[in-house]
């Protein structure tokens, strides 16, 4: 029987699990597989702010001024060169047993409990964003942070299929190809695998997990890498048409669900099963063709809960567990014309019943000894939004739960309300998008204004902690029209606890590519961007791209301040919430507080 080591790799936020690896560990547990799963993404935000990485760190500084001084002497440094040099330099003035004091008492409080001190929190946060500042010198040109702004290695796009062939051989800029050294191999030497599933849902993880498979190939041959996730099954069809892939990154990919095809995978890499009978699976055949196999669907009524054995639950930057769960898979809605969730899944929907739900949240609680929960579904259906508080009230499940969700004409009761709260219901989030009605029935979110001003006061009442999304620019939309949400959210403050505002992003999987005639705009294909997710457009009427991505600067510059905060991360609110028993934290916010944090003794 094949031992398998799944990976998720950097980056994603460091509070919580994601939900990939658990989910496809319960289903090759369920079935007998030895299944290892490794979070490298937590685990490199816990190794990068130790001495050791640091020292590591410092060495390739120094290392990188030694060759540019000998340059110079040689006189063949170049003006972009002696740049470098000088901001090296710099850094090597930097008190960096300070700072790995700092991160190490920074780690401390982001684990206990005085992280419910929001100064101290703070104080932690920029303590870690600063020592990666250091970091990513040491990597210049690319840009390494800490959350919430994503990294990027700057010179490989991960939406150009030749750049992210040549990154993993990158030393320079490639901040994973040291992680892959420093924590990927090793494991593996512990592990010894067969086959290593590597989950990519993000462009940050495309670069990363690419890296990291990449480097895996070339070391340990022997191994069958597989890739899947969210970004590899939107590049199902791009990817057969790049074979160079197959052999070099990895051997094959899962598209779609990946819970039996890998199972099924290990299977076929045992002799037991034909590689042509592995679903979702993409491979060179022994001909040299790349075959793309038919398509499987999971039945979600049957799928265990996630299994989170071997997650490294001390490792994240939180005090408590965060489980994160899904109770449906695809949206209920699936409307949204700029929305490209739908692209995940061959279906849009399904959903496990309520009762099963609750039980596995029963176990999840018991399993992980936590009462955090994260229901990462795309957006919480309003039937389990009314029938699962009282299933949860009855048996007494003790817990406490936040998720995504949609206004909702069906939830103005306030019984619905109170239940919700009832049941641990602490925070939801609201994709507003936008408040003007005629683009609102151009993007098919179909909200009713009105609805949302009661959704929004009932979970004011019932002390749930409303964060709502909007975005400026769905092509046509003009200024005034736009100026209508930025109104919306302005007028409504006192019953929004916190916004995100975007700008509108052409994506390549969302229904509005089919209304691009009937929207009047122009969009550019640029053939260099074979893996393109996402196009640039020009439309004939309304905001372009530019003056939407204005407005939405605008909005952060001089209308955010009612919701800057100290904190960020959507689970770190989360917690505070459940932590004080109240959506009333006026400390959170920078507006009330003018000083500084200081260093926590
Ligand atoms: C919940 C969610 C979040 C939560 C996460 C909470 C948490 N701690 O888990 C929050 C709100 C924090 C979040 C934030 C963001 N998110 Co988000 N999020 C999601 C959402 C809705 C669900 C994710 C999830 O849990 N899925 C459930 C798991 C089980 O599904 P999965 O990863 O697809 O895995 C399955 C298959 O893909 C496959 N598979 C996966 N890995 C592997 C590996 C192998 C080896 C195999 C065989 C198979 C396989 O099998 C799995 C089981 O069926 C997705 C949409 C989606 N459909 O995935 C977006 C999504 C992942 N997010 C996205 C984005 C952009 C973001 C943000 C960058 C948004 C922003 N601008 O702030 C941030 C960044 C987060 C970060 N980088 O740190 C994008 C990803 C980008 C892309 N594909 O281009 C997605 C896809 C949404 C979208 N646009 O469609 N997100
Ligand atoms: S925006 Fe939300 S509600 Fe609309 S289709 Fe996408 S996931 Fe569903």
């Amino acid at each position: 029987m094949k031992k398998v080591l799944l990976l998720f790799p950097p980056e994603w936020v460091p509070t919580a699990p994601y939900l990939a690896l658990p989910s496809l560990t319960a289903v090759l547990r369920q079935n007998g597989v030895d299944v290892v799963q490794k979070d490298i993404n937590v685990e490199m935000y816990d190794h990068i702010f130790t001495r050791g990485f640091l020292l590591f760190v410092k060495g390739r500084i120094d290392k990188r001024l030694k060759d540019l001084r000998e340059k110079q002497r040689m006189g063949e440094i170049t003006k972009e060169e002696r740049d470098i040099k000088g901001m090296l330099k710099e850094y090597t003035y930097v008190d960096l047993e300070h700072h790995i004091s700092e991160v190490e008492r920074a780690k401390e409080i982001m684990r206990g409990p005085e992280f419910y001190d929001v100064a101290k929190a703070e104080w932690s946060l920029n303590a870690f964003r600063e020592v990666m500042s250091y970091v990513s010198a040491a990597y210049h040109p690319a840009d390494i942070h800490f959350y919430p702004i994503e990294s990027n290695l700057n010179v490989y796009r991960p939406w150009v299929s030749d750049d992210l062939l040549k990154a993993p051989h990158d030393d320079t800029v490639n901040v994973y190809a040291d992680i892959c050294r420093q924590l990927v191999f090793p494991a593996i030497e512990d592990e010894k695998p067969d086959l290593i599933g590597i989950s990519i849902g993000t462009p940050v993880q495309f670069m990363s997990g690419i890296t990291f498979s990449t480097l895996i190939k070339e070391k340990y041959p022997g191994i069958h890498v597989t890739v899947g996730g969210n970004i590899i099954t939107r590049l199902r069809e791009e990817f057969p048409k790049k074979e160079k892939f197959f052999g070099q990154a990895f051997d094959s990919i899962i598209f779609y669900e990946g819970e039996h095809p890998i199972v099924w995978l290990t299977e076929a890499l045992d002799g037991k099963r034909k590689m042509e009978d592995v679903p979702n699976l993409i491979y060179r055949e022994e001909n040299g063709n790349i075959r793309v196999n038919g398509t499987y669907q999971e039945r979600v009524n049957e799928l265990p809960p996630p299994d989170f054995d071997g997650i490294p639950w001390d490792k994240y930057f939180s005090p408590e567990r965060l489980v994160p769960y899904l109770g449906t898979r695809g949206c209920y809605w699936g409307e949204c014309t700029f929305c490209d969730h739908g692209a995940g899944y061959i279906d849009q929907f399904r959903a496990k019943h309520a009762d099963q739900i609750v039980n596995d949240l029963e176990h999840l609680k018991k399993a992980c000894n936590a009462e955090h929960f994260l229901f990462t579904d795309e957006s919480f259906p309003p039937a389990l939004f009314k029938k699962l508080p009282p299933l949860m009230i009855e048996k007494n499940l003790g817990i406490y739960w936040t998720t995504l969700i949609r206004f909702e004409s069906s939830l103005l009761e306030p019984e619905v309300w109170n239940l919700a709260a009832q049941s641990g219901c602490r925070s939801l989030y609201f994709g507003l998008e936008s408040a003007n009605p005629r683009i609102i029935k151009l993007v098919k979110k179909d909200t009713n204004i009105s609805a949302a001003i009661t959704n929004l006061s009932e979970a004011k009442r019932v002390g749930i902690w409303s964060h709502v999304m909007a975005f400026y620019g769905f092509p046509s939309e003009t200024e005034e029209e736009a100026e209508d949400t930025r109104q919306f959210l302005l007028k409504n403050q006192d019953i929004i606890h916190s916004v995100e505002m975007y700008f509108f992003v052409l994506y390549k999987h969302a229904p509005v590519m089919n209304m691009v005639d009937q929207l009047k705009m122009e969009v550019k294909d640029n053939p260099e961007h074979d893996f393109a997710l996402d196009f640039y457009y020009t439309p004939k009427s309304g905001q372009t791209i530019e003056d939407a991505m204005g407005r939405y600067e605008n909005f952060y510059k001089n209308d955010f301040d009612p919701w800057a905060m100290r904190i960020n991360a959507r689970e770190h609110v989360f917690l505070y919430i459940t932590h004080y028993g109240t959506n009333d934290l006026p400390e959170l916010y920078n507006k009330n507080n003018v000083e500084p944090a200081h260093q926590p003794k």
